[in-house]
């Protein structure tokens, strides 16, 4: 047996020494630099913040590029009242770039904050009721939830359990409102009930949805909970466990991986249970490696069994394992939805989640004076759009009138559109290798043209574009995962996932150049056309026919590459 021991991973160290996120943040704060050191940067994660570079920028001079902030939202389930959004609306315009970030976990982000604003940006969203605590970090994250997009009293049901599971897993240091709210307390708290000194080894996510109701991505989470009900009532939850989309390209070790269905329990049994899969990533998550450290490679290594029984006996409920669970859909919420008690919600499709203006499409505007003048609150949703909630006849028809006369088009979005998503990447983002959220507009549109010519939009597949292998735009459960890989605009094609998004993908080709994307997607739909029938989705035709006999299809003779 060998003697050697397995070093810790630096983050580690950084959170146990930290006493409870503070380190030496609140000094740092006042260091007259525009920047944290090392230590101070891991943990101001935990309070929703990243430092960044601008990435478009030259460096000035000798020096180096200016340091810029992004803070992330702890908004439970996307929703915002119309204060709360117009604040956010607010900050963006007084300390960011002018532009909101809606995210891919229902949250929004703040792009390009100074060192010295923070303290004023976090004050202002504590104002209006929210945080930014544990929206980053080795922490439960954003709790996502399903939409309510009918008003229906199951979601709203399902939205209490999401706020207790929310608030149930935030971290309990007075940290945060010491150091951004000058909270002076006579009982500061240093310890976490749950997560211990050195908190969880790795991000946690966490989805609730309706069983049937696949909008938040279940199987991409870390633990999922699909609720069961009897006579109107919430009564059970299907759970999941071990979904997660981060890999690295050429580390076979690492791998995007579809969480597994552990068993049905009532619905007492929510937070032990929920409390014992975190307690089981606490304790074996894999402290020495971050690439590492997610709770699905627990799963993957131990297996279900072990850890259903695990989990089993840190709960004291036994898994329901024979009930059946009912075939995923994700419903359909652009435009006007009419709602049980008569009034609308207006589901608006956003591209990247990005809301700014622009010449002849004033966006951010032009949501602002809604929000503004109807007072009407509203929902991220899990695929970076937003949905206006309540609206009155009188309402409907202004919320137009302000769309309209801003630019804005009303109508639908295609099924292609409806669906697609692209994570931040440049300029902003520190790990991107290629670009995602500037290109994607483009790769959009040669999409389009080829599903239109080949008479497959009404069976448009589920296209998701990341600027490196993280999966923050959840790209290997889509039926098309287009994955920056090299820097110079390569990126890799995953195909194979379902359209319900009950599996993963596998990456089929590697280092495409971005215009040449099209022309291999192009052969692949012809495959499809011809080999498929008029209702098989574009995931489940590769699914069949095999990635092998997709990926020959989709080589280019050699003298089309050149
Ligand atoms: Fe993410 C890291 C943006 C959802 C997996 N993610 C990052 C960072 C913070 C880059 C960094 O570490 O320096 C990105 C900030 C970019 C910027 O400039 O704004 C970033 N992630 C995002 C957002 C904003 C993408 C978006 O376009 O909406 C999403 C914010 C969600 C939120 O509100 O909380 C976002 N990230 C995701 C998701 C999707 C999800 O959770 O449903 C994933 C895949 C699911 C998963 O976690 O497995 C995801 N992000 C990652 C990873 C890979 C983690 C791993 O297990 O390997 C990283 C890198 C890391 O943690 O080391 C990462
Ligand atoms: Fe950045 Fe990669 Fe996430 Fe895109 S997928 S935001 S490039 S970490």
């Amino acid at each position: 047996m060998s003697n050697e021991k397995i070093e810790l991973s630096e983050v580690e160290y950084i959170k146990e020494k930290s006493d409870g996120l503070r380190g030496n943040i609140a000094a740092a704060l006042n260091d007259g630099t525009d920047k944290f050191d090392e230590d101070e940067r891991q943990l101001i994660k935990f309070h929703g913040m990243y430092q960044q570079k601008d990435r478009d920028k030259r460096p000035e001079g000798e020096g180096e590029k200016k340091t810029i902030f992004m803070l992330r939202g702890r908004i439970p389930g996307g929703k915002l009242t119309a204060e709360q959004y117009l604040s956010w609306n607010y900050l963006a315009d007084r300390y960011g770039t002018g532009s909101l970030r809606l995210t891919t976990r229902q949250s929004i982000q703040l792009h390009g904050l100074k060192k010295v604003d923070l303290k004023a940006v976090i004050q202002e969203i504590d104002r209006v009721g929210l945080s930014s605590m544990g929206a980053c970090g080795d922490v439960v994250r954003n709790v996502t939830q399903a939409i309510n997009t009918t008003g229906s009293p199951l979601y709203n049901e399902l939205a209490e359990y999401t706020q207790r599971i929310a608030d149930f897993f935030r971290w309990e240091s007075s940290a945060y409102v010491e150091i951004w709210l000058d909270h002076v307390l006579q009982n500061p708290v240093h310890n976490e009930r749950i997560f211990g000194s050195t908190y969880l080894p790795r991000k946690f996510k966490i989805a609730l949805t309706m069983a049937g109701d696949n909008s938040v991505d279940i199987y991409a989470n870390d633990m999922a909970f699909a609720a069961t009900h009897a006579n109107g009532k919430i009564d059970g939850f299907f759970v999941f466990a071990g979904g997660g989309q981060g890999m690295t390209h050429n580390k076979p070790e690492t791998f995007p991986r579809a969480a597994d269905l552990l068993g049905h329990i009532p619905a007492d049994a929510l937070l032990p249970i929920a409390t014992a899969i975190v307690g089981v990533h606490r304790d074996f998550g894999n402290r020495h490696d971050r690439r590492r450290a997610r709770l699905k490679y627990i799963l993957a290594e131990k297996g279900v069994a072990w850890f259903r029984s695990e989990v089993e006996s840190r709960a004291k409920f036994q898994f329901n394992v024979v009930k059946a669970l009912p075939p995923w859909r994700s419903p359909e919420y652009h435009g006007f939805i009419r709602k049980s008690d008569g009034r609308f919600n207006y589901g608006l499709s956003i591209t990247s989640g990005r809301i700014k203006d622009l010449p002849g499409y004033r966006l951010k505007t032009a949501i602002e004076q809604i929000v503004a003048r109807l007072r009407v609150g509203v929902q991220i949703t899990p695929d970076q759009d937003l949905l206006f909630l309540d609206l009155d006849d009188r309402q409907r028809a202004e919320l137009l009138h302000i769309f309209k006369s801003h630019g804005i088009n009303t109508t639908r979005p295609n099924k292609l559109y409806a669906r697609a998503l692209s994570c931040v990447s440049l300029p902003t983002c520190g790990l991107a290798l290629t670009e995602s959220e500037r290109n994607f507009p483009h790769i959009l549109r040669d999409l389009n043209r080829l599903l239109e010519k080949y008479n497959l939009m009404n069976r448009a597949p589920i296209v998701r574009v990341t600027g490196c292998p993280n999966g923050c735009a959840r790209p290997y459960s889509a039926e098309i995962g287009i994955v920056g890989q090299q820097n110079g605009g390569k990126y890799a094609i995953f195909l194979g996932a379902d359209h319900a998004g009950t599996r993963v993908g596998e990456a089929v080709l590697q280092k495409i150049p971005l215009n040449e994307i099209p022309k291999h997607l192009e052969l692949a739909f012809q495959l499809w056309r011809d080999e498929s029938n008029d209702a098989e989705m574009f995931g489940d035709f590769v699914n069949r026919v095999g990635i092998a006999r997709v990926k020959s299809a989709m080589t280019l003779p050699v003298a089309a590459t050149a």
